[in-house]
């Protein structure tokens, strides 16, 4: 057998990236249709800066063998659509029983779960606070500061994402919107459908 090569990656924090990473993309504000409630405050924005960088993934995996892991960095511009602060598409693993760490490199995050059956949980993520998201549940990172958010992350390799499943239920089930005074809050999303028990067994929850 030829062992694979040991690597050193290093995290660039103010450039918000990972040095040696084998792969790079970045979502910009024209990526994002349908993700944001206030559908007119998405349009001026789509009209105003299309390609403005929302988030940028910067990230190291050598094989997308089982039991190998994928190491990344994500770097997300502060900002809103509306009242709803910038965040990413966020997933099930297409795999769903795969968990993932985040490590709070820069700024001021939250991580926002969700179960398959609907319950949420919203954590903190700031540099040091390191998030265990467990298996089976749906993630997306939310900056809900002024300044960029970076933080690390690190899977199963053989994860894989589900976008569908946060588009098939209307959004998740709770928006992180500003709460008037510059902090951040939970509201309810009107066009959340909950999912059926069929849906939930498909994922093959025992
Ligand atoms: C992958 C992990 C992160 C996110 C990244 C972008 O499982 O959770 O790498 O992919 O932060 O988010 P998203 O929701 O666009 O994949
Ligand atoms: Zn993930």
């Amino acid at each position: 057998m030829k062992f694979m090569e040991p690597v050193t990656c290093s995290v660039d924090v103010p450039g918000g990236e990972l040095r040696g990473a084998s792969g790079r993309y970045r979502k910009a504000i024209r990526d994002l249709a349908g993700l944001y409630e206030d559908a007119d405050a998405f349009e001026r924005a789509f009209g105003e800066y299309r390609e403005k960088p929302v988030y940028e993934v910067t990230a190291f995996q050598p094989s997308s063998a089982a039991g190998d892991v994928i190491t990344g960095v994500t770097r997300m511009s502060p900002g809103t659509i509306g009242d709803e602060y910038f965040m990413t598409r966020g997933h099930i693993h297409a795999i769903a029983d795969r968990s993932e760490i985040y490590y709070g490199e820069a700024g001021d995050g939250v991580m926002l779960l969700e179960s398959p059956t609907g319950e949420t949980r919203a954590l903190p993520l700031r540099p040091r606070d390191v998030v265990y998201v467990p298996p089976y549940w749906i993630h997306r990172t939310v900056n809900v500061g002024t300044t960029e958010l970076v933080f690390l992350f690190v899977y199963p390799a053989d994860a894989g994402q589900d976008y569908g499943i946060i588009e098939r239920s209307g959004g998740m089930r709770s928006r992180v919107v500003d709460d008037g005074s510059g902090g951040w809050t939970l509201r309810a999303n009107a066009s959340y459908v909950a999912r059926t028990p069929a849906q939930i067994v498909a994922l093959g929850i025992p």
